[in-house]
């Protein structure tokens, strides 16, 4: 036991859970948390928005595997996370939001105070796991080892901690808890038994793998070679399997190919994917009496489809265990996965013919250590998800289930302080872009030789085609007019306008190159663009 005010409480116990890295802003009810962080091991990452950190924290999180942490002031800070924290709920990512909140003793009713919200806790409360008020300096640590056991053990999503803001200077003797070694849960041997008899008797079987999987990269490899199945992957998933491998089929399961190779297996092996309406954009595909279902959330386990074997477990552990039990087979899956692929790659060109040129160039850019970190536009989902192969797991960091924008440039941020290694480009719509454009300011002052790429249509061009085929009239949707080569030198970055896309990787490996983040404009010729 040590005496300790609240602040440096809580930074001991994130330090205790191995903690490197907290993306957030000051103000005047926090500051004894960043004294706390200012002599620290943490390197504390300044944004220009709360929404901003939320979202590098999140990307973070899912380049380095393990919880990224956003810390802001009270009330309206914390509010502009929401969406970040929305984001993170939807597509499963572990990022700890921790705020002050309402001094003890504060009148539930209000008095006016400095950043009061009617009721704060019950906001972050409706998008996250589960937002956790303290009532003592004490216990702090002891919410924090909750926060990351949560996070931890079964299925990953966010979690909030209040601490009322007089906590955060008040000392007590204070215990910090060490973190919780979180265990692997495994299916029962009759489960994993009947699973192994199906995939055996399978002629055809096929995977599908989502965000779940992406710890179990080289479990996924070996079942997928153990069996000879195709595999598919979902926009999360995107990566855990190397789209260069031959029994890659690709990513996007929303294609007619994706859907006819899921159709004609007759066992889908599905990991770690909720198979959700925001992958399968044009309707569920049937699959329940063919379904053998790995997930670690009994609820997901029998959402958007019932399996007819269900795996409740951990990825990695269950695809071993499984590996075990099913023989290895000679059926040689590569050329269904050579006819998948090719059917999909053709579904792919069509819907994202506009950007296929974009695409092509990337290609070469795209390493075994490139993450791309996309937005909501059409670039990203019609273009990158199926045309731009990525080679490692969370090579493809994108807003799935929320679908929000100004995700791609923090993202990245967070994905390139986790990785110094990595190479991380970012990809976004002319309208995504404006909405977290500051943290351009922020990856500047990191340094960061991060390429962002803004594909430019004049406008919110999805929206406009939406209104286009409604036979309405296109309205609301019109941007243009932003330089915004200047607006990146502005904030500190290098800014340059690729007048033909030949030039554009020539243009990217130059901004891998250099001391600080590169806005590269491209101009989209597509039926959007103004
Ligand atoms: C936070 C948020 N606000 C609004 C929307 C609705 N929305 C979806 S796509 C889109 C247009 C995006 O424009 P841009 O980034 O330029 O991409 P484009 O559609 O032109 O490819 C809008 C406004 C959203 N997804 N997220
Ligand atoms: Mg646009």
């Amino acid at each position: 036991m040590t005496i300790r005010n609240g602040g440096q409480a809580l930074v001991d116990a994130l330090v205790a859970h191995g903690v490197d890295t907290v993306f957030g802003i000051p103000g005047t009810h926090n500051l004894a948390a960043f004294a706390a962080l200012a002599t620290s091991p943490i390197r504390t990452v300044l944004t220009r928005h709360e929404q901003g950190a939320g979202y590098a924290a999140d990307g973070y999180a899912r380049v380095a595997g393990r919880p990224g942490v956003c810390l802001t002031t009270t009330g309206p800070a914390i509010l502009n996370a929401l969406a970040a924290a929305a984001q993170a709920w939807s597509d499963s990512v572990p990022v700890l939001f921790i705020s002050p909140g309402m001094p003890t003793g504060h009148p539930g009713r209000g008095n006016g105070l400095l950043h009061e919200v009617k009721n704060q806790q019950a906001a972050l409360e409706a998008v996250v796991a589960y937002s956790h008020r303290v009532t003592s300096v004490a216990e702090i640590p002891l919410a924090v080892t909750y926060a990351f056991s949560a996070m931890c053990t079964g299925r990953p999503r966010p979690v909030h901690i209040e601490i009322p803001l007089d906590l955060l200077d008040a000392e007590a003797d204070v215990h910090i808890v060490e973190p919780v070694a979180p265990v692997r849960p495994v299916p029962d041997t009759t489960t994993l038994g009947r699973a192994a008899e199906r995939l055996a008797a399978s002629a055809e079987p096929v995977l599908i793998v989502g965000g779940g999987a992406k710890g179990a990269a080289a479990e996924v490899r070996a079942m997928a070679e153990h069996l000879g199945a195709p595999v598919l992957m979902t926009a999360n998933g995107k990566g855990v399997f190397n789209e260069a491998h031959p029994l890659a089929v690709g990513s996007g399961v929303h294609h007619p190919a994706s859907r006819a190779l899921l159709e004609s297996a007759d066992v889908v092996l599905a990991v770690g994917t909720e198979l959700a309406p925001s992958d399968f954009w044009y309707g569920p595909v049937a699959l329940s009496d063919k379904l053998i279902r790995i997930d670690i959330d009994a609820a997901a386990l029998v959402t958007n489809a019932d399996p007819d074997v269900r795996l409740l477990g951990d990825a990695t552990a269950t695809l071993r265990l499984l590996a075990e039990l099913v023989p290895a087979a000679d059926r040689d899956g590569d050329e269904r996965a050579a006819a998948a692929r090719e059917r999909l790659r053709a579904d792919a060109a069509a819907e994202g013919a506009p950007w296929l040129d974009i695409m092509a160039a990337l290609s070469p850019v795209v390493d075994e250590r490139t993450v791309v970190a996309a937005d909501s536009n059409m670039a990203s989902y019609y273009g990158a998800l199926s045309n731009l192969r990525v080679h490692r797991p969370a090579g493809f960091l994108y807003p799935t289930g929320v679908g929000t924008l100004g995700y791609g440039l923090p993202a990245a941020l967070g994905a390139a302080l986790a990785e110094p290694n990595s190479r991380v480009l970012a990809i976004l719509g002319d309208g995504g872009i404006m909405f977290t454009l500051p943290e351009l300011a922020a990856a500047a002052q990191q340094g960061l030789a991060i390429p962002v790429i803004v594909v430019d249509n004049g406008g919110y061009g999805e929206i406009r085609n939406e209104m286009v085929d409604r036979g309405e009239p296109d309205q609301a949707v019109a941007l243009g007019g932003i330089e915004f080569p200047a607006l990146a030198r502005a904030l500190g970055c290098h800014g340059v306008t690729v007048s033909a896309v030949s030039e554009l990787a020539a243009e990217v490996e130059a901004a891998f190159a250099a001391d600080r983040p590169t806005l590269v404009h491209v101009r989209e010729h597509s039926r959007a663009s103004h």
